[in-house]
């Protein structure tokens, strides 16, 4: 077997940190017009031969990314330090990056885990997940936002399940919020072996989430919330429809997929977003790419918009790999160097075990 090129492991960390940055701006915003949006990315570009006044680059503000950014690098990192998936050093970065740096935009809940991480009691790192809500579990996207680093490291289908799955478990102890999370590194994993067609992406995934779902906690936790039975299994199927379809209304999209803070409301539409990118769009201009589309589509549906551009920025970077990544949308993120030397990494180690 051939590893995937490593230009596809670069365009996975840029894809999900320019899907954060630029998605931050509009987050929690009902609403996003298009018009409003493309105005916002024109401010990202040198100006043309016409309007070039002088003041490029170097006056321009920077994207600060997120929590969702701060935490796919302690994944990342964790993995990189070890070697391979360490569950008490992985919850030890989560903790202390949030103590060096509060205040980027973290979950309201999470926060608790990671204090109780912090304490010298603590001994069972899975544990302080565990009581969250009640001992319910969170079913946030917190779990999926900062999953891309695990399928970036592990060449086999079944260990990146099982990695997606305990490294969510950290902070998401809700199967509706780990399952997101192992979805949405299937899809990064899908992405990176390339050429697949819409159709049979969406088959594979619907063949691995049906048999993640089928277990007893899966089927309880989907129960206890009221959900019908496999609910990511089903809205991978609802995006099957929606693929076979013209057209289809951002409201139908929100109303059946979501664009939410939970991880049901929110992975189903990355991957619909990176899915139905992969045709032109008449509503977002030609010159933008593959990628670029992906970004604009998913910050257009309002909402949780950078960790719904995180996660289908990181698939579909994986898929078109680095050559789609704008430069100077790259350029105006926070700390987009790091991206480049944290890859070549990860595409070492992943050739190393392939
Ligand atoms: O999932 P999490 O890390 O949050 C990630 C989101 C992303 O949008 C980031 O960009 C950032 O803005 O936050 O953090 P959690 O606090 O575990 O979950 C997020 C929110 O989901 C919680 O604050 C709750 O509002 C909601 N939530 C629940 N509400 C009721 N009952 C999650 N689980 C439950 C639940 O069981
Ligand atoms: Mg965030
Ligand atoms: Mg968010
Ligand atoms: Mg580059």
């Amino acid at each position: 077997r051939l590893p995937p090129a490593r230009g596809r492991f670069r365009g996975c960390l840029a894809g999900a940190l320019l899907g954060d940055c630029l998605g931050a701006t509009f987050e929690g915003r009902e609403v996003v017009a298009l018009p409003e949006l493309l105005r916002f990315l024109r401010g990202l570009e040198p100006p043309g031969p016409a309007g070039g006044s002088g003041e490029e680059a170097d006056g321009k503000e920077t994207l600060c990314y997120t929590d969702d950014t701060a935490m796919a690098r302690c994944v990342v990192r964790s993995l990189l330090a070890k070697g391979e998936f360490d569950q008490v050093d992985m919850a030890r970065r989560f903790a202390e990056e949030h103590k060096k740096e509060p205040d980027r935009g973290y979950g309201m809940a999470v926060v608790k885990v990671f204090k109780k991480l912090l304490s010298p009691k603590c001994s069972d790192v899975f544990e302080p997940a565990r009581v969250q809500f009640n001992g319910k579990g969170s079913y946030g996207n917190g779990g999926a936002m900062r999953v891309a680093g695990v399928s970036l490291i592990y060449p086999e289908v079944q260990d990146v399940k099982k990695f997606a799955k305990l490294s969510a478990e950290l902070t998401h102890a809700n199967s509706l919020g780990y399952n997101g999370a192992i979805l949405q590194a299937l899809a990064v994993h899908l992405a990176l072996q390339g050429e697949l067609s819409r159709e049979s992406f969406l088959e594979q995934l619907i063949g691995h989430m049906e048999d993640v779902e089928a277990d007893d906690k899966s089927l309880a936790d989907a129960r206890a919330m009221g959900f019908e039975e496999l609910p990511f299994s089903r809205r991978l199927k609802k995006i099957k429809e929606f693929l076979e379809l013209s057209t289809v209304p951002k409201s139908d999209v929100l109303l059946e997929l979501g664009n939410g803070i939970a991880a049901l409301e929110s992975v189903p539409t990355a991957i619909y977003s990176f899915l139905r990118s992969m045709k032109s769009d008449p509503d977002i201009p030609d010159h933008y790419n593959n990628l670029q589309r992906v970004i604009i589509y998913c910050i257009s549906l309002g909402g949780d918009t950078d960790t719904i551009a995180t996660m289908a920025g990181a698939i579909a970077g994986a898929y078109y790999g680095e050559e789609q990544v704008p430069p100077c949308w790259e350029q105006s993120c926070e700390a987009f160097q790091e991206t480049e030397m944290l890859a070549n990494s990860l595409h070492e180690l992943y050739c190393q075990r392939l």
